[in-house]
């Protein structure tokens, strides 16, 4: 197989040398940043996350930060989800539009303070959309890139890993909330949090220098809860309807396109960029919507490029995303299909690189 070459622009992370010497298979590159996707195998690593507990080297979510008396408002101007309520502790998932109401990102928002927010994103450059938004409005906020790299602890034993690490207090944590962990004298917003179903918790790793020590101090002990180094995983994350910007949506899509309806509040979002745009496709509603899809037949291969969906010859949408499922003997798959055609029980065509395949719109995802 032909490699990637490494070079400055790929960048490694605080946790490169860990995850190497774990035995890393193979890697995507995600805002220019090595992200693992392999370590034993997908299958391998899916049973695992599911039984045990895993460390994500997950420095790829790169952090937007927005501090000053705007940063507030700037939030608010990149997302129609209203902002109002939320308070410093809390991370919410934010859909991020573009004035058409395109989606550009759909991170997670963490407010740090009235005056200071991350945006952890997904794979786009969102850091020049919001550095342009700053400076064309002339807004009084800083914007960069800080030394953050997010560290996840996910499976069903997270929880007992990460109090030998940090303490009980983090059993305190609840969903979509954070608070301050010391480590090595550094404090550390600790979340529950992270792009698997299987529960757990991201550790934002604010200077790169602890990232090693931290990572080791994980796995030292975890030794009888039998932590290995882990990746978000393609089956699991499918199974829970866990979306992949790039990959299941891009800006062509409307966060309603892409089910993030429930996290829009457009009316109230006053300030929002694509406020107008989207009021005025809400109208109508959406047309086309991402759905859970069974594919039938035995493991379908990789899906690179969107696989065209078919009903009686007719195109009617397309699959983002595919794979084999050993929990429920399927290949679970996300994909975004007409309104005719989204209903679930409808029988329809996958034209997979090994053919055509039945399959058949879920009612929901599986997990
Ligand atoms: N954590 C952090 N940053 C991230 C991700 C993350 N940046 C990139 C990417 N993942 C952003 N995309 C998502 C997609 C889904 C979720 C989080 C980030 C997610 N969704 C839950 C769900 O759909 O069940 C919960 C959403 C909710 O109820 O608020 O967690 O994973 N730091």
């Amino acid at each position: 197989m032909p490699q990637i070459s490494l070079s400055r622009r790929l960048r490694r992370t605080p946790f490169s040398d860990g995850v190497q010497a774990a035995g890393v298979k193979a890697y995507t590159v995600y805002n220019h940043m090595l992200l693992p996707t392999v370590f034993e195998s997908v299958q391998v690593d899916y049973r695992h996350l599911k039984d045990h507990v895993q460390v994500w080297d997950v420095s790829c979510e790169r952090q937007v930060e927005l501090r000053g008396p705007d940063a507030a408002r700037l939030m608010q101007m990149l997302t129609p989800r209203d902002l109002r309520g939320m308070l410093p502790g809390q991370c919410f998932y934010v859909p991020i539009v573009d004035e058409t109401g395109g989606m550009l990102n759909d991170p997670v928002a963490v407010k740090l303070s009235e005056d200071r927010w991350w945006v952890s994103i997904a794979d786009s450059d969102l850091l020049l959309w919001v550095k342009g938004l700053a400076n064309g409005y002339r807004l009084d906020v800083l914007v960069d890139e800080p030394d953050v790299s997010p560290l996840a602890v996910q499976g069903p034993k997270a929880e007992d890993l990460m109090a030998r690490v940090f303490g009980d207090r983090v059993r305190d944590i609840r969903f979509f909330k954070f608070d301050m962990f010391q480590f090595e004298g550094r404090d550390l917003a600790v979340a529950r949090s992270g792009y698997s179903k299987q529960g757990g918790f991201e550790i934002y790793v604010e200077g790169g220098d602890i990232g090693m020590p931290l990572w080791n101090a994980l796995f030292a002990a975890g030794e009888d809860l039998q932590v290995r180094a882990g990746c978000p995983n393609l089956i699991e994350r499918i199974e829970g309807g866990l979306l992949s910007y790039g990959n299941d949506m891009t800006d062509d899509n409307t966060p309603h396109e892409c089910g993030l309806g429930k996290f829009c509040n457009t009316h109230t979002a006053i300030g929002c960029i694509g406020r107008d745009a989207l009021l005025r496709v809400a109208k109508e509603g959406p047309v086309q919507q991402i759905r859970p899809i069974a594919i039938e037949g035995d493991a379908v291969p990789p899906c690179d490029g969107p696989w065209p969906v078919y009903a009686n010859g007719k195109r009617v949408g397309q699959v983002t995303s595919s794979a084999w499922s050993p929990d429920f003997k399927t290949n679970v798959s996300i994909g975004m299909l007409r309104l005719s055609h989204w209903d679930a029980g409808t029988n329809v065509e996958v034209e997979t690189p090994d053919g055509m395949r039945r399959a058949t719109v879920q009612e929901r995802f599986w997990i």
